[in-house]
């Protein structure tokens, strides 16, 4: 079992990736938003209303599996984007082969705090970069150099609702966690 853990702050397309990708109907704990979350979910104006409206978040884990070959098969666990569901974090990537990062454009600042805890877990990671129709666009050179990403880390542009693109994002983190293996 190859466990990797998708991870990034609130709202970027964690569920969303998992259930594109997961070739079994994928698990989720989602709860319904309410107002008494409000003063600590900090969604501030963050497609809180509208047509694009987020009305659920996922309070426990996303769980899907994805067999990229006979060899490899990943299971997949998304993570909560809420703060205050920090405290899952280390039993989730808890024997991870890797990470992967989704990050939105319009919000980088709120991938630091991600970033710095995936940093600490000490487990090899990809970044993939949400497109959503407000978010600036960004080169990938300017958001590899604002999360400070050092030059071997994968960092792919990816819509969470495509399946292509997410498995191009899997493979090329899966890519960078094995190549050092590779050549030993
Ligand atoms: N345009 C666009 N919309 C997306 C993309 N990924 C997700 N969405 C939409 O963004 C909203 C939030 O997606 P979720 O998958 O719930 O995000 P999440 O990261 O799991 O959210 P939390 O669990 O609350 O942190 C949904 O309405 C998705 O349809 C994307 O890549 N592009
Ligand atoms: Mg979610």
């Amino acid at each position: 079992m190859l466990k990797v853990v998708v991870t990034g702050p609130l709202a970027v397309g964690k569920t969303t990736f998992v259930s594109t990708v997961s070739e079994i109907k994928s698990r989720h704990t989602e709860e319904r938003m309410t107002q008494a979350g409000a003063l600590v979910d900090q969604l501030d104006g963050y497609r809180a209303d509208g047509e694009a409206a987020k009305t659920h978040t996922t309070v426990g884990t996303d769980f899907g599996r994805l067999t990229l070959d006979e060899r490899m098969v990943l299971y997949l666990f998304g993570s909560p984007g809420q703060q205050r569901f920090r405290v899952l974090w280390d039993d989730l990537v808890r024997g991870a082969l890797g990470v992967l990062v989704l990050v939105d454009t319009s919000r980088l600042e709120a991938a630091f705090e991600v970033m710095d805890m995936v940093e600490a877990a000490d487990v090899p990671y990809a970044v993939g970069v949400n497109r959503f129709p407000t978010s600036p666009v960004h080169s990938l050179g300017s958001v590899r150099a604002a999360l400070d990403l050092s030059p071997g880390t994968p960092l792919i542009s990816v819509d969470a609702r495509d399946r292509d693109e997410c498995l191009d994002a899997l493979i090329a983190m899966t890519r960078h966690v094995l190549a050092p293996l590779e050549s030993v």
